[in-house]
């Protein structure tokens, strides 16, 4: 996507001539990602927390199972749904990082996130209904609703959900210290 000052947050933004990234060099950067039957399951509005013993997708319980995800709820971000949707619209689109790993499945609607490639130039990412996304611990980030102002989430976390945004510049957090040294420093040596 475009660098620098953008006027809509929620447009695409892309770069002319487009320079579209893969899923490959998203996954050298720490991301993981699978593709989940969204249409065959339904899921409230809004559930915090979301007992997963309501769980109904088989895939979705495995995948949870597997990397100890016990924490789930579920947000939809829409001008109805959400309280103070602007400022958090606006607080989401901040670039932070996290002390853990941001885990999202979307179970409805779409949006954008931003991440850093490993030149510090942002990668957009439209994630949409059936997307299981997880970033990694420390990577530089932000998050929109796309034109249509609907997501509908499931947030999930291994232990006890923390969500609180680290600010960028987060260069002496262990997080992000961490992160610099299992995904940048290794990719400029191989370079
Ligand atoms: C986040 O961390 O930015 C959010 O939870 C946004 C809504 S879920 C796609
Ligand atoms: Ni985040």
């Amino acid at each position: 996507m475009v660098e620098g000052e953008i006027e809509d947050q929620k447009k695409e933004n892309r770069q002319e001539p487009n320079k579209p990234a893969s899923v490959e060099d998203c996954k050298k950067l720490g991301i993981q990602y699978w593709k989940m039957d969204a249409d065959k399951f339904s899921y409230p509005v809004k559930a915090v927390p979301w007992d997963p013993k309501d769980a109904v997708d088989p895939r979705l319980k495995a995948i949870r199972d597997d990397r100890g995800y016990s924490y789930a709820d579920i947000i939809t971000v829409h001008p109805d749904h959400l309280p103070g949707f602007e400022d958090k619209v606006k607080a989401f689109f901040e670039e932070h990082i996290h002390d853990a790993e941001e885990i999202r499945c979307i179970l409805d609607g779409s949006g954008f996130f931003d991440v850093r490639d490993t030149e510090d130039k942002w990668i957009r990412i439209h994630i949409k209904k059936g997307d299981l996304m997880t970033l990694p611990e420390g990577i530089y980030h932000r998050f929109t609703c796309d034109e249509k102002d609907y997501i509908h989430a499931m947030r999930l976390f291994i232990g006890q959900p923390v969500w609180t945004p680290f600010n960028r510049p987060q260069e002496e957090h262990p997080s992000r210290k961490a992160y610099v040294s299992n995904f940048m420093e290794e990719k400029k040596e191989e370079n």
